[in-house]
């Protein structure tokens, strides 16, 4: 019997396949991992606003409780949540758990924000990131758990500053998407654990960074590594590294659409 090892992702659908679990279990399949998932939310993006419709408490319980049944996660993976009670949901489950744990707080998706919910960010910061190993803020996400929501970060120092202090804040390490155009045209992500800051830059995308799923398939390729037991600096370079190529092989979702979707199938993990 093939021992493949065992990774969850707790997160909502998302029917046009960038993002959310879709993402998650494309990643996982590509690491040779066994994926497994939990559904918060069924998403639908429609071309003026992103609908979240968050499952009924019981479902989302009734799912948890299933996997009782199954031993040894390598990994596990958060994504979207969509009410406090989710948050705490997850955390209970979580507060045995030994193993890595990826928090992405999808706080603000690309295609529109989700309601302003102060008391959903309060129990992030509080609660659930204190047990991640590392949390996967981008830009937006980053202000609003620095408690920040009108600042503006404009340089690299300025993303170090956002990044150390959610660190501070929430006991966790912080691996900040900054994304393009912060230094020399070059996408800026950076890692700050314990008090320490790295860099991680890559060519800007130009014309490739018309897909979405990138922020999704960065934090599930995090999971995956760490799975697969690689340590924090190195999963954060290869998995920077993966999301740069499954940009590069986007497809689009039609003719008349300008955007579309990373495709992590095939992507190289390194050079
Ligand atoms: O990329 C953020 C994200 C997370 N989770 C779900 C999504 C999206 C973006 O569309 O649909 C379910």
């Amino acid at each position: 019997m093939a021992t493949s090892k065992k990774v969850l992702t707790i997160a909502g659908s998302d029917s046009l396949a960038g993002g959310g679990l879709q993402a998650d279990l494309a990643t996982f399949a590509e690491a040779g991992l066994a994926g497994f998932s939990v559904i918060t939310s069924i998403v639908s993006i429609q071309p003026s606003n992103v609908a979240v419709f968050p499952v009924p408490d019981e479902v989302f319980d009734q799912q948890l409780k299933s996997l009782s049944q199954v031993e040894d996660f390598a990994a596990i993976k958060v994504g979207m949540l969509t009410s406090v009670k989710q948050l705490e949901r997850v955390v209970s489950f979580l507060q045995d758990y030994a193993g890595p744990i990826v928090v992405d707080p999808v706080l603000a998706l690309k295609e529109g924000h989700l309601a302003e919910n102060k008391a959903l960010v309060q129990e992030y910061l509080d609660r659930l990131l204190p047990l991640a190993t590392v949390t996967t803020p981008n830009l937006n996400e980053g202000l609003a758990l620095a408690e920040r929501a009108n600042a503006l970060a404009k340089t690299s120092s300025d993303l170090a500053e956002l990044a150390q202090k959610i660190s501070e804040r929430a006991h966790t390490a912080v691996f900040l998407k900054g994304g393009q155009g912060f230094v020399d045209e070059k996408a800026l992500d950076l890692l700050a654990v314990s008090g320490q800051i790295s860099y991680f830059t890559q060519p800007s995308l130009g014309e490739d960074a018309f897909v979405n799923g990138a922020g999704c398939t960065l934090a599930a390729a995090i999971t995956a590594k760490l799975a697969l037991g690689e340590n924090l600096q190195q999963a954060v370079e290869q998995s920077q590294f993966f999301v740069h190529q499954s940009i590069q092989q986007g497809y689009r979702l039609n003719d008349s659409r300008t955007d579309g979707n990373v495709f992590q199938i095939g992507a190289k993990w390194s050079k």
